[in-house]
């Protein structure tokens, strides 16, 4: 069962029409469009292209995404198996005088994946961050040209097919007047 709660903590109306009163819908969560690759309930999109960081951010948002926010080692280790090996984009930045990386889509830095030595922001002034083809972080000038960067969004959610529902659905379908179908105990002999 996964909870309808976005884990990047923007907004997501929960709908319950239809989980009321009867046994919990478990709905899958791994949809994501063309282009998009799937990894646990994100979709990422590995953009190619020389950009500034600023223009990657755009680059994800016209595409409904925000720039990759990264979150376990699991996740590090998908990204670092798909993204460039010129170093990418990340949706990590130095926000305020205060040295402190934030993610760009809200979310707690509750993982990092630096590369020794850095970050080095606090004396460069390097304040938008890339990752390696090693998949390790580096703080860098935000003006600089990399030639790709990651974007995610979460994946969207479904509800299972139901067993047997490709053959019970028709127009004498066994579905009560509430579209569920009949409680265990009805014989399903047809
Ligand atoms: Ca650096």
């Amino acid at each position: 069962m996964v909870a309808e709660v976005d884990s990047r903590g923007s907004h997501q109306h929960h709908s319950s029409s239809r989980e009321h009163s009867h046994e919990a819908i478990c709905f899958v969560c791994n949809t994501c469009p063309e282009k998009w690759i799937n990894f646990q309930r994100k979709c990422y999109y590995f953009g190619k292209g020389t950009k500034q960081w600023v223009h990657a951010r755009y680059a994800c948002e016209d595409m409904e995404g925000q720039l990759v926010s990264i979150h376990s080692l699991e996740e590090q280790d998908f990204l670092t198996k798909h993204a460039s090996h010129t170093g990418s984009w990340i949706g990590l930045r130095n926000l305020d005088l205060k040295g402190e990386f934030v993610w760009v889509d809200g979310s707690h830095v509750d993982y990092s994946n630096w590369a020794p030595g850095e970050p080095t922001s606090r004396s460069q002034g390097e304040d938008c961050v890339m990752m390696r083809g090693s998949g390790h972080w580096n703080d860098a000038f935000c003006d600089r040209e990399l030639g790709a960067w990651v974007c995610d969004r979460l994946a969207t959610c479904t509800p299972p097919a139901s067993e047997g529902s490709a053959e019970s659905v028709g127009p004498d379908s066994r579905r009560g007047p509430d579209g569920r179908l009949p409680a265990p105990s009805a014989p399903l002999h047809s």
